[in-house]
């Protein structure tokens, strides 16, 4: 008999990413006909636009079982439905009739308003929207612009991204370099754009690079890499996320029955869930990665860059990294006479500074009133006041007043007793 170790949490370690694993909501499950933009909910739920019956169908995030028709057919005046996203506010945002975009309720549903007017700006020919790391919000606009709104009040501020070739913009994602991304339709390639200025950088993806065309969906995985629906082919292709080099046709033409691929996600459990436009379905592959080798996948790995953090590693304490994924790093513990601070020991003065003295400025300053504990007093005049040892080191700083009365002599004064650092 072979036993095979399969390390806690790494459930999926004969499967390969990509691997096509099940339809996830199936064929016109709830009626759905022509899924388009979808997205995971705050709920945890799948929300997906239904562009044939204008509609926003909302599907259990676990089973992918129909729930209900989240936003109802013509809600507000939805019409052919296509991206949609859940806005800082929690509230849905979903392009309506190429030429708009609408707000609903993010827990009900209910059709609150008309976000941005329909052709505010220039608006026409729209699919893709995206919330920006500034707040605002991006919509691809007909043939060769991305327009930015206001993300509170949704009044049109400029055209954000032009020129490079831009040619129907319709995947967008801000990158984790924080630069802007979109599939350019027409040319085959994902063009990149300064996050900040919207200022064209290059073609990240050249065009037709690993056979893309007609890219739609765009996002960054969780290994860092770039994953682009190519229409016409029926595939997920991998780019390099740093490069843009083309790595793997992640998931292969057709495979599940992949048709005619828009939208595209990484989901909770981090799978890829990829919306079938032809057969009306949400197809899940398998998206689970151990790119450090570490034996540990991307669903329960808190760094899959780093083989030294996975569940159940050698937590080193107070450096500020949470080696063993337990969800923080493991507090330094410093020995007798020492404390924590910033991410090394150091000596505890309030510890050391016994018998009536304080912290002053970061070192001990010992007050004593009348007799000192565990000095000795050698001598006393207005200038100088010498004790014997006390603590490390001591240093007199200042004499702060003296007086004598009887025999015994009775003084307030300040010694400053500088500690050596603990080793
Ligand atoms: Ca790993
Ligand atoms: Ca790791
Ligand atoms: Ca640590
Ligand atoms: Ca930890």
């Amino acid at each position: 008999m072979v036993l095979l170790l399969v390390p806690a949490g790494a459930q999926n370690a004969f499967a390969v990413a990509g691997d096509f694993i099940n339809v996830f909501v199936s064929a016109n499950s709830g009626g759905l006909d022509q899924p388009r933009g979808f997205v995971f909910g705050p709920d945890g739920n799948l929300y997906m636009s239904s562009r044939r019956t204008s509609e926003v169908l909302r599907y259990d995030g676990d089973s992918g079982a129909f729930i209900d028709d989240f936003v109802s057919a013509g809600s507000g005046g939805l019409s052919f439905p296509q991206g949609l996203v859940f806005g800082p506010d929690g509230n849905l945002y979903v392009v309506s009739d190429d030429v708009e975009v609408l707000r609903y309720n993010g827990d009900s549903g209910l059709f609150i308003d008309d976000f941005v007017s329909a052709g505010s700006g220039g608006l026409f020919g729209s699919t893709g929207l995206v919330f920006g790391p500034d707040g605002n919000l991006y919509v691809g606009s007909g043939i060769l612009e991305v327009l930015r709104y206001d993300g509170n009040s949704g009044v049109f501020k400029d055209v954000f991204a032009t020129g490079g070739g831009l040619d129907n913009p319709r995947g967008l994602v801000f990158g984790p370099d924080g630069n802007f991304y979109v599939s350019s339709s027409a040319t085959d390639e994902v063009l990149r754009y300064d996050g900040d200025s919207g200022l064209f950088i290059d073609d990240f993806v050249s065009a037709n690079s690993g056979g893309l065309n007609g890219p739609r969906g765009l996002v960054f995985g969780p290994d860092g890499n770039l994953y682009v629906s190519s229409l016409s082919t029926d595939q997920v292709l991998q780019y390099n996320g740093k490069t843009g080099a083309f790595l793997d046709d992640f998931v292969s033409a057709g495979s599940g029955g992949l048709n005619a691929p828009f939208g595209l996600i990484f989901g909770p459990d981090g799978n890829l869930y990829v919306g079938s436009s032809e057969t009306d379905q949400v197809l899940r592959y398998d998206g689970l990665f151990d790119s450090d080798k570490d034996g540990f996948f991307t669903d329960v790995d808190c760094n899959d860059f780093d083989d030294t953090i996975f569940p159940g590693a050698d937590e080193i304490p107070g450096d500020t990294i949470d080696q063993d994924c337990d969800g923080s790093d493991f507090p330094l513990f410093c020995g007798a006479g020492t404390t924590l601070a910033g991410n090394e020991c150091v000596p505890d003065l309030a510890f050391l500074c016994s018998g009536g003295s304080m912290i002053e400025n970061g070192i001990c300053v010992c007050q004593q009133l009348g007799s000192m504990i565990g000095g000795e007093l050698l001598e006393i005049n207005t200038v100088s006041l010498l004790v014997g040892a006390i603590g490390t080191n001591p240093v007199i700083t200042g004499l702060v007043g003296i007086t004598i009365a009887g025999v015994a002599a009775q003084a307030i004064w300040f010694v400053k007793s500088r500690k050596k650092k603990v080793e």
